[in-house]
């Protein structure tokens, strides 16, 4: 044995032992039980940080134990390489976004080498890569075919610096998620998957996720946002049509004084049509549609509002209230209107106190001063006894809610609904570096989708990357095409999907990475799916994690799954922290992986990070730390060193009671190690 801890020898050493024998491929004939380990795959940006280099020594550490216990451990790796980093480093860099990203992806694939992590690389999938791509398509013309991929013209979110469409879910606090650049709105053709179709059985299956976090979950269920409600029929005084409103409080309806439109409501603008009101109520919208939808609905944001000139009449007492306009209705919520309740409603009430309109009690509490007839200072939103309602009057506040909503209903007024607050998937992308959506437009036919055969719609290359709009619409070559139906000139799609399309379904791709006739082999997903355990960042908690439910749902319903949940069993690991704030280049508290690795050896790194903080925690960088593990791993190498002349070859019944006392604090030591990994890592 060498005196002194050589880790970059002992390193080199095994990588090459385990390059040559292939020690991590994986047997798929092995009789051994199977376990599915996965990290979320990188985004080939660079160089890895030490964000990834946590979640991987983490993994490592999970999928070595798991072998050792006698499990035959899927642990593959591969990379999310579309997406609007490559293309932006395209235009500042001039060059290609594909040779950026091979170029990213080549330099982290050695540093996870020099890790030494035992994924099998012969499973490597890479989303840029067109046998990948191809199969986003193929999924998106099922889709299609099911009527879950669907074309409108909606208002979106626009990010003015990436001048790309955003989801909801890319909208943090009215920003970008990316640059934080504030989002606009703006209306556009735009492709959609049907999220919604999924909402319930996206809510209710979270119970079968016993193994999850439950801050997850809760960030999901709060997503989803289920509300059972009423909708309730106003008729429009002086039109033939009625208009449905939805509420959460049809126990409140006698306390009804006004409607309130949403601004972009189209309705609107038939009601105000060829009236005096017509002028002043437009410019009111456009004034406040072109305001973003997230600081108009702030809790703080001033309400504002306009009367309408048009009356809507109360199914219940026949009364006929004004109609506004106002800011804080949301177009993409219930339906668009909401009836006002001042008197139950905080901001109902604000909004009654600024424009004059009649604020009516109809709930008194049972105690306190409002019961004695006190009058209002700020909505109660509470229980109590109705008055001023009616036949409904002397009723308990909760029992009103179903009793009103029945005679609603057997009158034909309204009926019991629920409402989601998800809405449908947006994912079109005006950008290049994307799966090319594979439709075609044409004169006589119309929408017209890519026959299956012609598949892949592969990614022009001759394109110019200047930073304005997309680059795609720019290249005739792409753009100009034979319509498949008629044979007349047709154009192709130049929108891409949103590339959360790419990590919705690539941990079933990696169960045959290779496969040729459809994204993956049903029965070696049969045999590898779910993943027993997935790894990454909480981050991820609504975006990636609710879309690859959705996506295994809907492929289980076009067969190519039997299984309802992706992801068994999740861990979300904490930041790595520096100096107070999660590391990252923007805060300059960055430790470079390639520095700690070439002065400690990717052991001691590895130590440092599962010695340092349970894995949901965050983790405090601490050089004292790296190189305390450092000391540790010269000290073992010292002891074994040492000790090494000691040991007899003889058996453990000729042990002396040294000998004896040694292996029995081994195997005290494996049992405690074995224990807490289980504990700690995988609750296996
Ligand atoms: C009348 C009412 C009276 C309401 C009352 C509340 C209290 P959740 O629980 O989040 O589903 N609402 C409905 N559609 C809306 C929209 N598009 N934009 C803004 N607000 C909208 O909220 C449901 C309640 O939010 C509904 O019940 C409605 O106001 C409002 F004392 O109707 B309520
Ligand atoms: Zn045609």
């Amino acid at each position: 044995m060498e005196k002194t801890y050589d880790f970059k020898k002992i390193e080199r050493k095994w990588q090459k032992k385990w390059r040559e024998e292939l020690t991590f491929k994986i047997w798929e004939k092995s009789k051994k039980q199977k376990f599915y380990l996965l990290e979320m795959f990188p985004y080939p940006s660079g160089e890895l940080h030490m964000g990834h280099m946590r979640n991987y020594a983490i993994g490592d550490t999970v999928a070595r134990f798991l072998r050792m216990k006698g499990f035959n451990v899927l642990y593959p790796m591969g990379y999310d390489a579309l997406g609007l980093p490559a293309e932006n480093a395209a235009i500042e860099k001039k060059i290609h976004p594909s040779a950026w990203t091979n170029r990213c992806i080549k330099k982290m694939k050695e540093q996870q080498k020099k890790m030494g992590l035992s994924y099998d690389w012969e499973r490597l999938v890479i989303t840029a890569d067109p046998e990948y791509y191809r199969w986003n398509q193929w999924i998106f013309l099922k889709f299609y075919e099911k009527g879950l991929a669907y074309r409108k013209k909606a208002p979106i979110n626009w990010c003015p610096q990436c001048e790309t469409v955003l989801a909801n879910e890319q909208v943090v606090n009215g920003k970008c998620w990316r640059c934080e650049a504030s989002a606009e709105v703006r209306s556009l053709e735009q492709w959609f998957f049907k999220l919604t179709d999924y909402a319930e059985e996206l809510l209710q299956d979270l119970k079968k996720l016993k193994n999850w976090p439950e801050r997850v979950k809760i960030m999901q269920e709060n997503w989803i946002g289920r509300s059972y409600g009423t909708l309730v029929s106003f008729k429009l005084k002086g039109f033939d049509s009625s208009i449905p409103v939805f509420t959460t409080r049809p126990d409140t309806l006698y306390g009804a004084t006004f409607l309130t439109f949403a601004p972009e409501h189209p309705t609107v603008l038939e009601l105000i049509a060829g009236t005096e009101y017509e002028k002043r109520v437009r410019e009111f919208i456009n004034r406040v549609v072109i305001e973003d939808r997230f600081t108009r609905t702030g809790e703080d944001k001033e309400k504002e509002g306009m009367f309408i000139g048009r009356y809507a009449i109360n199914p219940l007492n026949g009364e006929e209230i004004p109609i506004y306009v106002a800011n804080f209705v949301l177009m993409e919520y219930g339906t668009g209107v909401i009836m006002a309740v001042p008197a139950h409603d905080q901001r109902d009430f604000e909004f009654a106190k600024k424009y004059n309109i009649p604020i009516r009690q109809v709930i008194v509490p049972t105690e306190g001063d409002l019961s004695k007839g006190e009058k209002l200072r700020q909505a109660y939103e509470g229980e109590g006894i109705l008055v001023n309602s009616g036949q409904f009057d002397g009723v308990a506040s909760p029992e009103a809610s179903p009793k009103i909503t029945q005679y609603l209903t057997k009158k034909g007024w309204g009926r019991k609904t629920v409402q989601y607050r998800l809405r449908d998937w947006l994912i079109s992308r005006q950008r290049y570096w994307g799966t090319p959506i594979p439709i075609i437009y044409c004169d006589r036919c119309k929408i017209v989708p890519v026959p299956e055969d012609d598949l892949p719609v592969k990614l022009p290359t001759g394109v110019e990357f200047t930073g304005r709009g997309n680059p795609l619409a720019k290249s005739t070559a792409f753009v100009k095409c034979k319509c498949p139906k008629c044979g007349g000139p047709a154009r192709r799609e130049t929108d891409t999907m949103d590339t959360f399309v790419d990590s919705s379904w690539y941990f079933a791709r990696y169960c045959s990475p290779h496969f040729k006739k459809l994204p993956f082999d049903k029965r070696k997903v049969k045999q590898w799916m779910p993943v027993d355990q997935y790894i990454g960042g909480i981050e991820h908690a609504i975006l990636h994690l609710l879309y690859a439910r959705f996506f295994t749902k809907a492929l289980r319903d076009i067969d190519l799954y039997e299984i309802d949940e992706p992801f068994k069993r999740l861990l979300c690991q904490g930041m790595v922290i520096k100096d107070g704030a999660k590391m990252s280049k923007s805060k300059g508290n960055v430790v470079s992986v390639d520095e700690i690795t070439q002065k400690y050896g990717a052991d001691t790194a590895r130590l440092f990070i599962l010695f340092a903080s349970p894995p949901e925690k965050d983790l405090e960088w601490s050089d004292e730390g790296v190189q305390g593990c450092y000391r540790f791993l010269n000290r073992v190498w010292s002891l074994v060193r040492e000790t090494e002349n000691n040991r007899s070859e003889t058996s453990i019944k000729t042990f002396g009671q040294e000998e004896r006392e040694l292996r029995r604090i081994t195997h005290s030591a494996i049992k405690k190690v074995t224990e807490d990994i289980e504990l700690s890592l995988i609750h296996i």
